[in-house]
């Protein structure tokens, strides 16, 4: 019979990471996480989290580390960066992709990580790979790592590169020296909070989800009117309270991620309102839609249309008064939003 191999170091499992392009790696120990699990509490209690569910669909377990690997003593945390070179605007129609969910980096994560644990597992050790996964509060665990502070943007910050990151774990048995965590480097700094195009930051590091573009872009059902023009350009995520973050707009370029191009910096609304379901869940399939149902794409390019549209534009009315004839009242609601919205920039009426 062949011999265990050893279980690996921190610094080999570092090299390994490093491989997959990952530059940063800290260890918390696996003990619950009960700020976390309190902040879900609250911001179920407050509204905050409107309705949504992810980790808050059972916070106990996503608090605790060995409700999902039974013993576990640390948790391994890598930190990827998604940041890529900015293209310039294409001409004409357009919406706007976020810059983490241009192409499947948390899939480049999960592949490295679970190589990670495989080695721990030949090495008689429990261990199991988590990115974005409803089983763990990822940037809780990475803040315990020394990956980063939290923001008052809520998102966490690597000191020297910014928050341009997704964020992964290995929650294992083995035993390995807890990292320190990192100093706030926020200090007086506010730009996030007025950078919010809609007021979600109604607290240091506390987002309501009720008035955030990322997950209203997400959520099923009717699009919140008075948010509609807020929305922009925007067709998948909101980049704003990073974009306007001084220390992650000066150092992010630093870690330029060399991930894939994937989908690209933008997309023409109207091609995802004439696209099949098959198409768009195939095209557009690593983000998260809700249900899986691709009506929530149509109804986030209309409103982009409404948004953006040349009152000139006749190809895009016409497409948009199918939307209004159609079968679909929430749609067509959207839809002759769209169409209003466009009529009152063209005759210049004020919101
Ligand atoms: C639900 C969710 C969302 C929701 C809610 C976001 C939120 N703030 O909770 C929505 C859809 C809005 C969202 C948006 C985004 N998300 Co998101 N999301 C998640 C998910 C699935 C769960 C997050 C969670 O559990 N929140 C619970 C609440 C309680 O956590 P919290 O707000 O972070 O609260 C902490 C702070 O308040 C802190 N805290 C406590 N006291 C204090 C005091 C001070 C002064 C401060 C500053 C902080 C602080 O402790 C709390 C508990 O940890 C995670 C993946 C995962 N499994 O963890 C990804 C995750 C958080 N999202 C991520 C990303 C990339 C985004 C977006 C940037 C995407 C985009 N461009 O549109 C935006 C950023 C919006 C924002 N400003 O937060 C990354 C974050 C990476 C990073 N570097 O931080 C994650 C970790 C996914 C991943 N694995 O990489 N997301
Ligand atoms: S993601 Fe956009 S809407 Fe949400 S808090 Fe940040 S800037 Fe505001
Ligand atoms: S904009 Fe300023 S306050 Fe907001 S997260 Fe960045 S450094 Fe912190």
């Amino acid at each position: 019979m062949r011999a265990k191999p050893p279980v690996p170091t921190i610094d080999e499992i570092r090299v390994e990471l490093e491989a997959h392009g990952i530059t940063h790696v800290g260890v918390a120990p696996a003990t619950p996480m009960l700020r976390a699990r309190e902040a879900l509490a609250e911001r179920k209690a407050s509204g905050f989290a409107d309705n949504m569910s992810f980790t808050w669909r059972n916070p106990e377990r996503s608090t605790t580390p060995t409700a999902s690997v039974a013993g576990a003593q640390s948790i391994i945390v890598a930190a990827l960066s998604y940041l890529a070179d900015d293209v310039t605007p294409p001409t004409g129609r357009r919406a706007h992709i976020a810059r983490y969910a241009r192409a499947d980096h948390y899939s480049i994560l999960r592949t490295a990580l679970r190589s990670v644990a495989r080695n721990l597992k030949m090495a008689g050790e429990r261990a199991v790979a988590f990115a974005d996964d409803n089983a763990l509060v990822d940037r809780e665990a990475a803040y315990r790592a020394g990956i980063g502070w939290f923001g008052k943007n809520a998102n966490l910050l690597l000191p020297g590169a910014g928050s341009y990151f997704v964020l992964g774990s290995i929650i294992t048995t083995a035993m390995y020296e807890p990292s320190q965590p990192v100093d706030d480097g926020c200090g007086s700094c506010t730009r996030c909070f007025d950078g919010c195009p809609t007021g979600a930051i109604v607290a240091p590091g506390v987002i309501d989800a009720r008035r955030c573009l990322a997950w209203l872009l997400q959520k099923s059902g009717t699009f919140p009117t008075e948010m509609r023009a807020a929305l922009g350009d925007r067709i998948y995520g909101c980049d704003d309270c990073q974009e306007v973050c001084p220390p992650t707009v000066r150092l992010g370029r630093r870690t330029m991620s060399t991930a894939a191009p994937g989908l690209g910096e933008w997309v023409d609304p109207l091609a995802m309102l004439t696209m099949s379901d098959d198409e768009l869940l195939d095209t557009y399939g690593l983000w998260y839609i809700a249900e899986r149902d691709p009506r929530w794409l149509r109804r986030n390019a209309i409103i982009v249309l409404g948004n953006t549209t040349d009152p000139d534009d006749s190809e895009a009315l016409d497409a948009l008064q199918r939307v209004i004839d159609g079968k679909d009242v929430v749609l067509a609601e959207h839809a002759q939003w769209a169409v209003d919205e466009i009529a009152r920039r063209a005759l210049q009426v004020p919101q």
